[in-house]
């Protein structure tokens, strides 16, 4: 039978990443984002194996809206792939600037809640189902100047956990998947479109790609039944924790 992927943040980076692996393997997917520009691309690429819904993750009532408006044959989700989420700055938390704190905690931390509140009833209900949850490594422990974005990723641990906890009674699955340095728009964004600065994130090392978290949640989704991937930290080879990266000069 045909399984059906969401993906929220599937217009770049590793939601695309996701977005393409489920479809690689079979799944239709629902692709969430922002960027119609995008959205419309990917249903010209990938026609009827594709649905996609356009809206922002902390706006709830939009969030409601589209979901709501899934037609009967893309209801039954099998697996909801959290991923929306953003850094913004890498300043001392004494000086953060409060817009980035509230947008990252909007969107990593309540944008995550509100999809999770608004699919998991029904895959609750149907006693089948799979979260994937995109934490990162910065939510193990905070690094220099992380703070927000490594508390915001901290709580999409502390969630992800409680969530497992509160459908166990059920057959849904959740996973965490904790990313290290993984390029992609991440460092552009973070830096405010500061592209020579976004690069130096990945000067001296080999960075993961969207692909190899990608294949992690696809392995994590084709587990048997019987197995629930709880967590999975993925880093690249020669970065240890957040804060330590060994980069060759
Ligand atoms: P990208 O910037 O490439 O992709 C982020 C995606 O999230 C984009 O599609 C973006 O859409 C979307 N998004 C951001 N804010 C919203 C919003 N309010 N509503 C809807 N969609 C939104 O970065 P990544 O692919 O790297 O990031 C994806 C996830 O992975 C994030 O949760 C990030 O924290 C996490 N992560 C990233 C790591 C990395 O090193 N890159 C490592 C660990 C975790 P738009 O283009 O419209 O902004
Ligand atoms: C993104 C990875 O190490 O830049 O979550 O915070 S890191």
């Amino acid at each position: 039978m045909i399984k059906i992927a969401m993906v929220t943040g599937a217009t770049s980076g590793i939601g695309e990443a996701c977005m393409r692996a489920f479809l690689m393997n079979n799944y239709r997917v629902i692709a969430t984002g922002r960027n119609g520009r995008r959205l419309q691309e990917f249903r010209e690429e990938f026609k009827e194996d594709i649905y996609t819904l356009e809206f922002d993750v902390r706006d709830r009532k939009a969030a409601e809206t589209a979901v709501a408006s899934l037609p009967e044959e893309w209801r039954n989700i099998d697996v909801l792939v959290n991923n929306a989420g953003l850094a913004l700055g890498l300043e001392p938390e004494y000086e953060g600037d409060y817009q980035d704190w509230d947008t990252m905690i909007d969107t990593n931390i309540k944008g995550l809640l509100t999809m999770t509140r608004l699919i998991v009833p029904d895959m609750v209900k149907r006693n089948h189902g799979h979260v994937i949850n995109i934490g990162s490594v910065a939510g193990d422990a905070a690094y220099a100047n992380g703070n927000v974005y490594c508390a915001t990723k901290a709580a999409v641990k502390a969630l992800t956990d409680g969530l497992r906890i509160d459908v166990a009674h059920s057959a849904v699955r959740v996973t965490l998947l904790k990313p290290g340095l993984v390029e992609t728009n991440f460092s552009n964004v973070r830096f405010h479109g500061d592209d020579e600065r976004a690069d130096n994130v990945y000067k001296g090392i080999t960075p993961l790609t969207g692909d190899d978290i990608a294949a992690a949640a696809v392995y994590a989704a084709e587990a048997p039944e019987h197995v629930q991937i709880a967590e999975m930290l993925i880093l690249a080879t020669h970065q240890a924790n957040g804060s330590i990266i060994v980069r060759n000069s």
